[in-house]
């Protein structure tokens, strides 16, 4: 084991710079190249990246110290090294520095742990020229270990402040590790996979350099001889980190504009807690964090205003009660479509006195069928025969926007007020059924529904939805179209009133309807002829069988 120290190396014509950053602790293992820390001068911030893998013992300067050329800074425990005798550390450092051995591999390091195994070598992979000694983040690992990849295949992408880079493989082969992490930083030369490859593989000339994907400038592709590393560059400049993005005079390294990025952040309204201003991961973090927590106390994801809570029990006693499951779904679907859809209600009144008078005279004819008829029975057929004329009432607007789409079949959902909360099974094909075939079902859902045995199926597939009050109340209420269907009626109590038939007024039992609709779809012609053809059918049954 030997201790080695690390100097501040060339700092490209700088007297001094800061140290603004301490990248790792005391104790921890450090790869070749791994950052130590950031320096920072007036233009530019510099990662200073280990000439060394081992362990760091010690920092020797602070976040804040100012320091140049020379000066000694980390103490890093290299294994299976002999300890050399460093009386001063600076001038130690400065021939660690030259003596150690080439810390990356040679020329012929793509091709390093050749060895033969059955006509296969392990080919190391290394960053080719990428036109810069700059430290490029990986922001992606394109293949994984066990991949197949062939020669120019990208293995993984850069990313500068400036552009992405795809760095290609240099041969084909197989990947069985994978060197490279997304985050880190690599420049020419830097370690990437290795690969298995056929000793036979012929192509012993490496890949030609990332193309530069730009947004102004692409990089041509420059043929390359294998890349034959350098002792690392111990500093890369990174970024003239005190130019400003486009929004404004903004701070930041690499790194922080990535994440900003990723997380859409703007930095320029980010405050940064870094020396002079700058901005850091942490500030970028807090930020969102903030954002976040202000947002719910602001707005729905829509935008929409929150109710503000109260705390009902300073004025009386109060009890919680849970929400069941169809109850919160029920208000997630009504939210969600009265805010989707433009609704328009239509009103009319249709007179059932007719179809009341037969409705009774099939009592006894029920009670041998075990069937009740109830004028729900006669408003679903009837609504099965206005959709028939009406198909626009049969449509559905398509997620894209920009079609319909028109159904064939007629299914109509019912809604069934039950104890746990508001169900809607649906009578399939309502068209092809007669009033009969139409109350068993009725009655089958209804009483499956406030039993609590609906089945997934039952309640699926509907065209249309029927919402009646009748046996309750009510002279007319404005329905929720249950999207993605377009329609639905509401149906109030049917009451007598006095009707003028052009001579007198006479008594009629008229039944409340409400038609609403979806305006994306179904315009107010298209609902006035919809409801007078029901109000019609409905008036005269005679109707529901042309
Ligand atoms: N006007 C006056 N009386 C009416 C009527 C109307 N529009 N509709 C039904 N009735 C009468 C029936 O004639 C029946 O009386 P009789 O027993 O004397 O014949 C009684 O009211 C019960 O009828 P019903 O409406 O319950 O008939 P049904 O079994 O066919 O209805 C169902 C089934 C599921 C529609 C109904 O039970 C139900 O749950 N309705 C509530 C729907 C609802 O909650 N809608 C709101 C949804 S949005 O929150």
């Amino acid at each position: 084991m030997a201790v080695e120290i690390v100097t501040v190396p060339d700092l490209g014509g700088a007297e001094t710079v800061d140290v603004i950053e301490l990248s790792i602790a005391q104790g921890d293992a450090v790869a070749l190249e791994d950052s130590l820390l950031v320096l920072e001068s007036d233009k530019a911030t510099m990662d200073v990246p280990s000439p060394f893998a081992g362990t760091l013992v010690k920092f020797l300067v602070a976040d804040g110290d100012t320091v140049k050329v020379g000066d000694p800074i980390a103490e890093i425990e290299v294994a299976g090294q002999q300890a050399e005798s460093s009386a001063e550390p600076a001038k130690a450092a400065a021939a660690v520095i030259e003596e150690q051995p080439e810390p990356v591999k040679q020329p012929e390091a793509a091709t390093v742990s050749a060895e033969q195994a059955g006509g296969l070598a392990e080919q190391l992979i290394l960053v080719p020229d990428i036109g810069s000694e700059d430290q490029i983040d990986v922001i992606e690992i394109s293949v994984a270990i066990g991949d197949q990849v062939e020669e120019g295949d990208t293995l993984l992408v850069l990313e500068s402040d400036k552009a992405t880079m795809d760095v290609p493989s240099s041969h084909s082969g197989t990947v069985i590790k994978i060197i490279a992490a997304e985050g880190d930083k690599l420049t020419t030369g830097s370690e990437v996979a290795v690969l298995q490859v056929s000793q036979t593989s012929p192509n012993a000339e490496p890949a030609p350099v990332a193309e530069v994907q730009a947004p102004q400038a692409v990089v041509e592709p420059t043929a390359q001889p294998a890349i034959a590393p350098q002792a690392p560059a111990p500093v890369q400049t990174i970024v003239d980190a005190a130019a400003p993005n486009e929004s404004g005079e903004v701070y930041a390294g690499p790194a922080v504009r990535m994440l900003a990025r990723e997380l859409g952040v703007d930095l320029s309204q980010v405050s940064g807690t870094g020396p002079r201003g700058r901005v850091q991961k942490d500030d970028v973090n807090l930020y969102v964090k903030s954002a976040l927590r202000a947002a719910p106390a602001a707005a729905t994801g829509s935008g929409i205003p929150l109710v503000p809570a109260v705390d009902f029990s300073q004025y009386g006693e109060i009890e919680s009660i849970p929400m069941s499951k169809i109850q919160k779904l029920t208000a997630a679907n009504m939210q969600r479509n009265w805010l989707n859809v433009p609704h328009v209600t239509h009103f009319d009144d249709a007179d059932i006195t007719d179809l009341e008078d037969f409705r009774k005279s099939l009592a006894d004819e029920g009670a041998k069928r075990g069937i009740k008829v109830t004028p729900v029975a006669f408003l679903i057929k009837a609504l099965a025969a206005a959709m028939q004329s009406n198909p626009i009432f049969n449509r559905s607007l398509a997620a894209d926007g920009e079609h319909f789409i028109q159904k064939h079949y007629c299914n109509i959902g019912m809604a069934v007020d039950t104890p746990r909360g508001l169900v809607v099974p649906v009578i399939k094909d309502a068209d092809e059924k007669g009033i009969w075939d139409i109350s068993a079902d009725i009655a089958a859902l209804a009483a499956s529904a406030r039993d609590g045995k609906l089945k997934p199926a039952d309640m699926q597939g509907g065209c249309f939805t029927l919402s009646s009050l009748g046996a309750i109340g009510g002279k007319g209420f404005t329905p929720i179209v249950n999207s993605p269907e377009v329609g639905i009626l509401g149906v109030s109590k049917s009451q007598m009133q006095p009707l003028w038939n052009g001579q007198e007024f006479v008594p009629r039992l008229m039944l409340p309807l409400c038609l609403s609709y979806d305006h994306r779809v179904v315009n107010g012609g298209d609902a006035g002829r919809f409801m007078t053809q029901l109000v019609k059918s409905l008036s005269d049954i005679r109707h529901l069988a042309l």
